[in-house]
């Protein structure tokens, strides 16, 4: 059986669980929110990473379903964590592109109890490039219903700089092919401080992906980054390993 095949009954089945990754301010190293990444524990395969199953997801249609449940799942973790704290849920082209879609994250916010403002949507260039008429008014609802609209994977769509053009976004996200080459190569250095400037005229805080020493993190800062991701923190751990986990729900 092939993997497409396997994925209509995974979800129901219970094979897929969130994992968590902390979002760190660079000022002081606190934890100010976690994202979300998806896992599907195979029964055969074992454990599968996104970038295998996403695709499929996303060609068969069944990414619906599955973004329903990881931004339900996600959203319902975060309403027992510290009330300070957001959860960033990624999106695919096909999600944003539905009009049901801010009626569906409404609904999930209902139904969990957690406030708008603690929830983060991550929405990729690619997104914008495919369907950008019913992305802008997606991310327009999403907005004025008190979320935030994070750009994710800067600097690695077509057409970056059109994106920032056309889109309201309150936060920026650095992709980590540049932070991963910041000490090797002059032209991610460049790129990842202009990335920074144009963030910073339009206003737009911006973090970066990735980050696994202190070398890099040193750059960043002084690049102008608030916020970064990455190993040198933590790898994206299991829901219970939160410790800001368990508060009681407001
Ligand atoms: O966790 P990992 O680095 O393996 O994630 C790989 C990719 O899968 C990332 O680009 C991430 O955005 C994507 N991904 C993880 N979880 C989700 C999800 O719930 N929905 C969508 N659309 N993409 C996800
Ligand atoms: O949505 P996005 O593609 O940005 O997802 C981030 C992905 O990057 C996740 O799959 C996560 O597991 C991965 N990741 C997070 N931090 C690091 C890191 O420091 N190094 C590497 N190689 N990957 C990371
Ligand atoms: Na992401
Ligand atoms: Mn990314």
């Amino acid at each position: 059986a092939c993997l497409a095949a396997d994925l209509k009954t995974a979800i129901s089945d219970g094979q897929f669980r969130l994992v968590f990754q902390p979002l760190v301010r660079i000022r002081d190293r606190s934890v100010y929110g976690y994202e979300a990444l998806i896992r599907w524990q195979h029964p055969v395969k074992g454990l599968l990473n996104p970038i295998d199953v996403i695709p499929i997801a996303e060609n068969t249609g069944l990414i619906v379903d599955l973004g329903a449940w990881a931004l339900r799942e996600a959203c319902r973790e975060a309403a027992t964590w510290r009330p300070d704290l957001s959860v960033s849920v990624n999106t695919s082209p096909v999600q944003l592109s539905r009009s049901d879609f801010p009626g569906l994250v409404e609904a999930v916010l209902a139904d969990t109890g957690l406030d708008p403002e603690r929830l983060e949507i991550e929405v990729t260039e690619t997104s914008t490039i495919e369907t950008p008429d019913k992305v802008t008014v997606a991310i327009n609802k999403l907005r004025t219903m008190g979320l935030k609209v994070v750009l994710d994977d800067f600097g690695t769509g077509y057409s970056s700089l059109n994106t920032l053009q056309n889109f309201t976004f309150d936060k920026i996200k650095i992709d980590r092919v540049f932070t991963q080459s910041i000490e090797t190569d002059a032209r991610s250095r460049a790129i990842i401080r202009s990335a920074v400037l144009l963030g910073h005229s339009f206003k737009i805080p911006v973090l970066a992906e990735g980050v696994e020493n202190e070398r890099q993190l040193r750059f960043l800062k002084e690049a102008g980054c608030f916020a970064v991701q990455g190993y040198l923190f933590s790898k994206p751990i299991n829901a219970l390993q939160i410790p800001e986990a368990a508060f009681p729900k407001r």
